[in-house]
């Protein structure tokens, strides 16, 4: 099967930026591998859509808020479990930038999230209280799109969540395996991988895209 990107396709590229890149806070295993076949993908789609995670100082989801506790702990946060990281991506600073490798000047939106102190946010679409909206949804839908791709880091965090979302929002929606890397901490890999086959989120490679 080969899949031609047209009018009603939308690639989201989630969170390629320096702290999740080598020599950053939150460095994902081999998370540079990403860059060239997303520069390849983004090629191929008319509309690109960006994420940015976007932490002000003393997040929730910092290990560093909460006294004696360690990054990649788990706590319980008023929503629910939440894992703990190192502080990144903190609003302003050169680890929150997305990566000056991404040939992506056509990005038609930057869609930024974790922005609220107490509540994470790995998807582009909802924060971790399963409750409040980016927008995401809304502009999506406004603009007609009806496949969305998703690609970029974390796969088993920020990718698959937004991809999730994006099923559920009644999308026919795609993971890009080879244009996304994992951080795959207790297990997480697996678990995204089990939730996006039980919601219908097609895994595919790049070399499924045609012109990419
Ligand atoms: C992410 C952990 C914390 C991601 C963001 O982009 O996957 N992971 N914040
Ligand atoms: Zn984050």
């Amino acid at each position: 099967m080969t899949i031609r990107p047209g009018d009603d396709d939308v690639l989201i590229v989630v969170d390629v930026q320096y702290d999740f890149l080598p020599g950053g806070a939150l460095a994902v295993p081999d998370g540079d591998a990403v860059i060239r076949p997303i520069n390849r993908l983004a090629k191929a789609f008319r509309h690109v859509v960006l994420t940015q995670d976007w932490h002000p100082k003393g997040h929730a989801s910092f290990a560093s808020t909460h006294p004696a506790k360690q990054p990649f702990e788990m706590i319980d946060l008023h929503y629910g479990p939440q894992v703990l990281w190192p502080d990144h991506c903190v609003q302003g600073t050169p680890g929150a930038e997305i990566s000056s490798d991404l040939d992506i000047s056509h990005a038609q939106l930057v869609i930024r999230k974790g922005y609220n102190a107490g509540v994470d946010s790995y998807s582009g679409f909802r924060e971790a209280d399963r409750q409040t909206s980016t927008g995401l949804e809304g502009y999506l839908k406004e603009r007609g799109f009806r496949r969305v791709f998703c690609a970029g880091l974390a796969l088993d965090f920020c990718v698959a969540w937004t991809a999730l979302d994006a099923a559920s929002a009644g999308f026919e929606t795609y993971v890009i395996e080879d244009a996304s890397r994992a951080i795959d901490t207790n297990g997480s890999l697996a678990t995204a991988q089990n939730d996006m086959s039980a919601a219908g989120v097609r895994v595919i490679g790049s070399a499924q895209i045609e012109g990419a």
